[in-house]
């Protein structure tokens, strides 16, 4: 058990050391803190040296890496072992991008000849819509596209299509479908015209009740507009692992992009699942995009683990989550483009180590994945930071941001990035009672005044950072920026000793609303009183079902 190892006792040693310590304090100590705690890989400067630890508590985190056997770990992953037991899946979203030639035997196949197949696929069925020469069903161009999908075939796509924004082929447009509720479809629709639209049905399973069902509705709304039968071969393509679901649904297999069972769901953007993103900036983009991802996985795969920015950013994250009480970790991108990565993030992390038991089925014996959360910068200056800043809890932060911004305005993006260095350096430094007081006094304040509002104006500052910089966000940068975190979530999950890979906990709400949605009634039905839930589910239902008798009727 990882908490009983030698790693784990010498840093709660330290812990209790450094909690009586100011981080601001580490950095007078240590004149090379800077430098000693950053490091730049695949076009990404990591600095955590605003992280409240030494470098006895680093060189205790990789004990603690090698305790839990995180470089075997790393290459098992890599080589395609199923490490996703309780699936009885390999993990290899790496070899989606992995562009080293090397053969890479799954099941007695060679994956990569079908990896490099599939995107050959993709590449020319881009080239040939984005030039035109694929048409609608009265010859207009397509060049509206709609993806329908949720969960992993949903906020990785997205993400990557609003953070590339700038790459965005003329004339393009790309919407996502996501929610079951009608009013993103009807929402989306209305500025739709059915001549010129492809609508992807993004579904690693082809059984999601909110794709499959705006699917059907989708298909239903072309059928009304102009288009027949026939047609449905030009305007709906379908990317999954399921091709006789993908048949049944009357999508042609020839318009099936196919990936792997072994593509987890939420690592699935680098797969055909990112079809929406090579329509909308280029498949040469695309490429890109998986190029800057496959530069990290070298980096992650080689670096030794003290040199190793995923494992790294990874270990800081077990040390403010498990040694120093961070239950909470906020994303915090300083670039409006990225203000989707939030929310990708919150799914990557969140539904990867959200997970209560170790892979062997045991009680996990210490806290697992934190509450992920976020908003671009400056947003959130204006709203939570407050909390961060003052709150009773302390929560961790990564900030991330170009130094050059890609539409540069005025001075934009220096006040956007002196934002950015203000935050991490007064979450860090704060600010002392007698710091706030003398600057009452130079103010002019009265003695009572500043007995008043002295302690309302301290910070109280040791507030654990990362700052991540780029250079521009481009489809390189954001590829490894994606894969960073990727690997720094597998190596967190490698320390605690759970399954990133499954999702187990989404499944009892989805059998749960096939229940419910049975007795629910349609508008104008009167239904008998519900009684088969709990009370508090029996009286909703009940209430919702008087309502919609009324409403009827
Ligand atoms: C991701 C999860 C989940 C999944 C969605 C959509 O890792 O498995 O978010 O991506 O539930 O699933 P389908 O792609 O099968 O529709």
């Amino acid at each position: 058990m990882i908490t009983q190892t030698d790693a784990w006792r010498a840093l709660e040693t330290d812990a209790e050391v450094l909690k009586l310590t100011h981080t601001r304090a580490l950095f007078h100590e240590d004149p090379m803190r800077f430098e000693r705690f950053s490091l730049e890989a695949a076009g990404i400067f990591l600095d955590f040296s605003k992280n409240k630890f030494t470098q006895k508590t680093l060189k205790n985190l990789i004990m603690l890496a090698a305790s839990a056997d995180l470089e075997d770990a790393r290459e098992r992953m890599f080589i395609g072992e199923k490490i996703n037991v309780t699936e009885d899946r390999a993990v290899l979203h790496t070899a989606l991008r992995d562009f080293s030639n090397r053969a890479l035997e799954v099941g007695g196949e060679d994956i990569s000849i079908s990896v490099r197949a599939e995107r050959e696929k993709m590449r020319v069925f881009s080239q040939s819509l984005i030039s035109g020469e694929t048409k609608g069903f009265t010859g207009a161009p397509l060049d509206t596209v709609v993806n329908i999908g949720i969960g992993g075939s949903d906020l990785g796509p997205q993400m990557v299509v609003e953070a590339l924004r700038p790459y965005w082929l003329k004339g393009r447009r790309c919407f996502f479908v996501t929610n079951v509720d009608g009013q993103h479809l009807a929402d989306t629709l209305t500025q739709l015209d059915p001549e010129r639209t492809l609508f992807i049905i993004a579904s690693k399973t082809f059984t999601t009740q909110e794709t499959m069902t705006n699917a059907a509705s989708a298909r239903e709304w072309f059928l009304n507009r102009g288009g027949s039968e026939a047609d449905i071969a030009k305007h709906f393509v379908a990317l999954s692992t399921n091709a006789p679901a993908v048949e049944a649904f009357g999508i042609d297999r020839e318009n099936m992009f196919v990936f792997w069972d072994w593509v987890g769901g939420r690592y699935s953007l680098w797969s055909a699942i990112g079809l929406s993103i090579a329509l909308q900036v280029g498949f040469n983009n695309f490429e890109k995009l998986l190029r800057g991802a496959y530069d990290m996985d070298e980096h992650f795969r080689t670096a030794p683990l003290g040199e190793n920015m995923p494992a790294l950013l990874a270990l800081i994250g077990v040390w403010n989550r498990n040694f120093m009480d961070c239950g909470v970790h906020a994303i915090l991108p300083y670039d409006q483009h990225l203000n989707r990565f939030p929310a990708y993030l919150q799914q990557a992390d969140m539904e990867s180590s959200g997970k209560s038991r170790t892979i062997e089925g045991a009680m996990a014996p210490c806290a697992t994945g934190p509450v992920v959360f976020g908003e671009p910068g400056t947003n959130g200056q204006h709203a939570f930071y407050q909390l961060m800043h003052q709150g009773t809890d302390v929560m961790s932060a990564d900030f991330i941001a170009p130094a050059l911004s890609q539409t540069p305005l005025g001075d934009h993006h220096e006040k956007l990035l002196a934002n950015f260095l203000a935050q991490t350096e007064a979450l860090m430094c704060g600010k002392s009672e007698q710091d706030v007081r003398e600057e009452l006094t130079d103010e002019g304040r009265t003695p009572q005044e500043i007995d008043r509002l002295a302690s309302h104006k301290v910070f109280p500052g040791d507030r654990p950072t990362n700052s991540i910089l780029m250079e521009k966000l481009t489809p390189e940068s954001l590829g490894a920026l994606i894969a960073l975190y990727e690997h720094k979530i597998f190596c967190q999950g490698v320390i605690w000793g759970i399954n990133s890979f499954d999702q187990w906990g989404v499944e009892l709400g989805k059998v749960l609303a096939k229940a419910v949605l049975l007795e629910l009634a349609a508008i104008g039905e009167a239904k008998p009183a519900i009684c088969a839930h709990d009370a508090s589910t029996n009286g909703l239902i009940n209430w919702i079902n008087q309502i919609r008798r009324q409403k009827g009727g």
